[in-house]
């Protein structure tokens, strides 16, 4: 019944146990959920994105270090960094450039595999996402373990109803795509429904098209903690500033 994207897997891959001798796979993770309730934060997490099949370029001119540092020193509670080649333009070396700050950060990716998993690990990752419109239930509540046995955390991304019993204990943060991604188009009050329907428990995050302080005021009063902004950022010359209060 799960329909699974098609995802075209890298060409060369490092055997398992050099990854776990990489520098920071032994590394104690940050927890992204602790960091996105600490109230001295904005709950946001900033993301680092390029480029997009929808938007074309974003901004390639300003590195990762430099973005992600802004975004650290105006109270992000994590970095989410975009690590797929093919669509965003992202890679591991971006992951590992954005290490230096002291937030958690997301590996961003079409996660399908264990691999991936350990990967994160390996190059500095506290948090893997998981998109359930990939994946069977079954496979999310694996890789979610698999996650959960290195240390990180697992966002769950869900985009409709449909997807509400991808949902399982070994995830810690869901979050509701507020983009529709057959038509790109942005819908707050979709999210806010569906997160309805989403126990307590779990850290709500409502990811994608957020421009506006309105937009997170709005999402909070629903139950939304954790908010992930790309495109908006990456825009400004002063990443995050627009959204101080
Ligand atoms: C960020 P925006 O509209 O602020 O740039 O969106 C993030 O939510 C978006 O990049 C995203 C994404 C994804 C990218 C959400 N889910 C899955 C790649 C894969």
């Amino acid at each position: 019944a799960h329909k699974k994207t098609e995802v075209t897997k890298r060409k060369v891959e490092k055997p398992v146990a050099d990854l776990e001798k990489e520098r920071f796979f032994k590394r104690e993770t940050l927890s992204l959920r602790k960091f996105i309730l600490d109230e001295k934060k904005t709950g946001i997490i900033a993301e680092y994105k390029r480029q997009s099949p929808s938007k074309g370029i974003i901004n390639d001119r300003d590195s990762v270090e430099i973005v992600t540092k802004a975004y650290f020193s105006y109270g992000a509670s994590g970095i989410s960094v975009l690590t797929d080649h093919e669509f965003f333009g992202g890679s591991l070396d971006d992951l590992i450039a954005a290490r230096d700050n002291g937030v958690p950060l997301l590996r961003k990716d079409f996660t399908i595999d264990e691999y991936q998993i350990i990967e994160a690990k390996a190059y500095g990752a506290d948090a893997v996402l998981l998109i359930a419109a990939c994946l069977s239930p079954q496979e999310v509540k694996s890789l979610a373990a698999v996650a959960r046995n290195l240390g990180l955390e697992v966002l769950l991304e869900l985009h409709d109803e449909s997807e509400l019993e991808h949902v399982c204990d070994d995830v810690s943060l869901v979050g509701v795509n507020n983009r529709n991604l057959k038509n790109f188009e942005v819908d707050l009050e979709h999210s806010v429904r569906l997160a309805q329907q989403i126990d307590d428990k779990f850290i709500k995050v409502a990811e994608s098209g957020i421009n506006d302080v309105k937009n997170i005021q709005y999402l909070k009063q629903a139950g939304f903690k954790g908010f992930l902004i790309g495109e908006y950022f990456m825009k400004q010359t002063s990443p995050m500033e627009a959204f101080k209060e």
